[in-house]
């Protein structure tokens, strides 16, 4: 691509906004409300953003959003992604929060929605990028406190496009979240999954076979079933694969033996998305400009992938409108 051609226009369709909490805004959060951090400044967090897996990282990322409180927070973190995001490309975002990590501490439902939506409302306006809301169950804490999230969030299921199912994998197959999937079904939403990212391919069978999802995140455990990949093609179900991501929880060993070719090769429907990126070291674009760099991928692959984020979207008659 030309360099000043810019970066291609996408769709973010796998982006944590609790991970897209920098260090300078964990800071300014805790001086403001007065919270203590095991950490003496922007420096020495930024040096803790270093992984063994999931787990590891999970617990500094669980820690650091403990700095969100208010509304102001929840709106000044929405703001700041979607500056960065517009720098990358980014005209539609279908963002995932985590309900139960900021309600289990004492930060109310309304408060985060609230908060969120103060930003995302005039995102389209002020950033030129639609954005929706998917919230994502922790998938490490059950099946039964799942439910009540779900009886908290049904009287919102308006301000939601979706559900979602994150945290540790292992150990939490996605066939535990039947109930709860049905549930959103019901309410009209859309229903995605983490799985196979650590988890093995059965939790991909499982997610679309038990949960209908209709997307999955990750999925890059799929290359290891020849038969899960001709379903998936089949299908045309979408991966939202996060390569920096895979690289920095040590899912691939590095950039350059992802197995995301193979994917392609297979015929899935593959986009590529930043997941955490204050905590795995670049924005969407920035995977994009990786895998050039270090996968070797070509202009038009990344074009296409780059396409395939808006097929894969959950673009509604509102969206269409402004981006096509
Ligand atoms: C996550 Cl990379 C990843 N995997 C699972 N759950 C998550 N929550 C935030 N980032
Ligand atoms: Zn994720």
């Amino acid at each position: 691509m030309r360099p000043d051609a810019g970066p291609l226009p996408k769709a973010e369709l796998h982006l944590h906004i609790e991970g897209t909490l920098e260090p300078e805004l964990v800071f300014a959060c805790a001086r403001r409300n007065g919270v203590e951090l095991p950490f003496a400044d922007v420096e020495q967090l930024r040096r803790a953003y270093v992984f063994d897996d999931l787990q590891s990282f999970l617990d500094l990322y669980y820690l650091a959003m403990n700095v969100l409180r208010t509304a102001q927070d929840f709106t000044d973190l929405a703001d700041a992604y979607l500056a960065r995001a517009r720098e990358q490309g980014v005209r539609h975002a279908e963002i995932f929060f985590d309900p139960q990590a900021h309600v289990s501490r004492g930060v109310p439902l309304e408060v985060v929605l609230d908060g969120l939506e103060a930003s995302l409302s005039t995102s389209a306006e002020r950033f030129g990028i639609s954005t929706r809301l998917i919230a994502c169950f922790l998938r490490d804490r059950g099946a039964r406190e799942a439910m009540t999230t779900w009886e908290a969030l049904a009287p919102h299921a308006a301000r939601l496009h979706g559900v979602g199912l994150d945290s540790a994998e292992v150990g939490h197959p996605p066939e535990a979240f039947a109930e709860v999937f049905g549930a959103a079904r019901d309410a009209g939403l859309h229903l995605v999954a983490h799985a196979g990212e650590e988890g093995p391919p059965d939790y991909v069978w499982q997610a679309i076979d038990v949960l209908g999802v209709e997307r999955v995140d990750h999925g890059i455990r799929a290359v290891e079933d020849r038969a899960l990949l001709d379903r998936l093609a089949r299908d045309r179900t979408p991966l939202t694969v996060c390569p920096l991501s895979n690289v920095r929880l040590r899912c691939v060993p590095a950039l350059s033996e992802h197995r995301l070719p193979e994917l392609l090769d297979a015929g899935l429907l593959v986009t590529i998305n930043s997941d955490d990126p204050a905590y795995f070291g670049g924005y969407v674009d920035d995977n994009f400009q990786a895998l050039r760099r270090e996968l070797g991928l070509g202009d038009d692959v990344l074009r296409e992938l780059a396409a395939n984020s808006f097929r894969a979207s959950f673009i509604d008659e509102d969206d269409r409108a402004r981006l096509l």
